[in-house]
């Protein structure tokens, strides 16, 4: 019998700076229903799916800052989210922003959780690789201050056992790294979800911006082969606030072929049966990490690589 898992890629287009919670929450729930109708028993959301993507721009005050984080999960104004996963059956995977309190000091974090069909938090993952910058740079079309907003994540990558598999989550800038994939592989994922919001533009380096929707799936099905996993891309899309971000949300197979895409750059579900035995066919006939790789050779380079 093959394990097989129907997941869908609940592509979001914009939030606008002042769209309620309410009215988002609604939109991820309209999303999960449609999903739920194509079969889907994972849903996957953008990263930070609340609210728009405030580090496109500076913000000095705290309060102001703070409107965009979420101080606990699920909060009164997610819960129906959760409700309705419980409803419908369905798990999913959410990106937002957290407040945590460590040691009496306020923490913000770039977060994710996978939920269960139950509604209940199985794990939960916080970026580590932290695009752009903590200071603010005038002459760009927009910021990017994610060194300003958030703390590098301090869970590691973990790996949860659900969906008869192993399951990792990444985000956004993660999905450019292949460590990010690789740790997570080396654990024993075989199925990876990362939500992204991709500006077009990189205003650090313009001379790439036709590349952008290419380097969004180069990495991504890249990974997949590499790491015999299934990768499911999700992107908030769309023009937010005066930002144009990409979308091409897309399902990956551990042969590096996308299985499904997004058509559009609004809000869009794509479902794909994904049979997770395609992974362990890969990593047991093609790579055989523990048999074929040589750490040993990596270690001594990691130890003295400086850039
Ligand atoms: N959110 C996020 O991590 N965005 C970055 C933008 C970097 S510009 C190339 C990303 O890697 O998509």
């Amino acid at each position: 019998m093959s394990r097989l898992l129907s997941v869908a890629a609940a592509q979001l287009g914009p939030i606008g700076q002042k769209e309620s919670r309410l009215s988002t929450v609604n939109r991820l729930i309209v999303l999960m229903e449609q999903a739920v109708r194509l079969g889907a028993e994972l849903v996957v959301y953008p990263e930070a799916a609340l609210t728009a993507f405030f580090p496109h721009w500076w913000i000095e005050d705290e309060k102001d800052l703070d409107r965009f984080f979420e101080l606990s999960m699920p909060n009164p104004d997610v819960k129906p989210l959760f409700d309705a996963a419980n409803r419908f059956n369905v798990s999913f995977c959410l990106g937002y922003t957290e407040i945590a309190i460590e040691e009496g000091l306020k923490k913000r974090y770039n977060s994710a959780i996978l939920v269960s069909d139950g509604g209940k938090i199985i794990g939960k993952y916080r970026k580590v690789h932290l695009p752009g910058y903590a200071d603010r740079r005038p002459g760009d079309p927009f910021q990017n201050l994610e060194k300003k907003y958030f703390e590098v994540g301090n869970l590691g990558f973990p790996v949860w056992e659900a969906f008869n598999t192993k399951v990792g989550i990444l985000i956004c800038n993660d999905r450019r790294w292949p460590e990010s994939y690789r740790v997570l592989a080396l654990q024993g994922a075989e199925l990876i979800l990362i939500g992204y919001n991709t500006p077009l533009q990189n205003p650090a380096m313009p001379e790439s911006d036709a590349l952008s929707n290419f380097h969004n799936h180069l990495v991504m099905q890249a990974a997949a082969y590499q790491n015999s996993a299934w990768i499911i891309g999700v992107a908030k899309a769309g023009i937010e606030e005066g930002v144009m971000q990409i979308g091409q949300s897309c399902i990956i197979s551990p042969s590096g072929e996308i299985v499904a895409q997004a058509s559009t750059l609004g809000d869009e579900v794509v479902v794909a049966r994904c049979d997770l035995d395609l992974a362990a066919r890969y990593r047991a006939r093609v790579f055989k990490f523990s048999e074929n790789r040589r750490p040993e050779y990596y270690r001594a380079i990691s130890e003295t690589a400086r850039s």
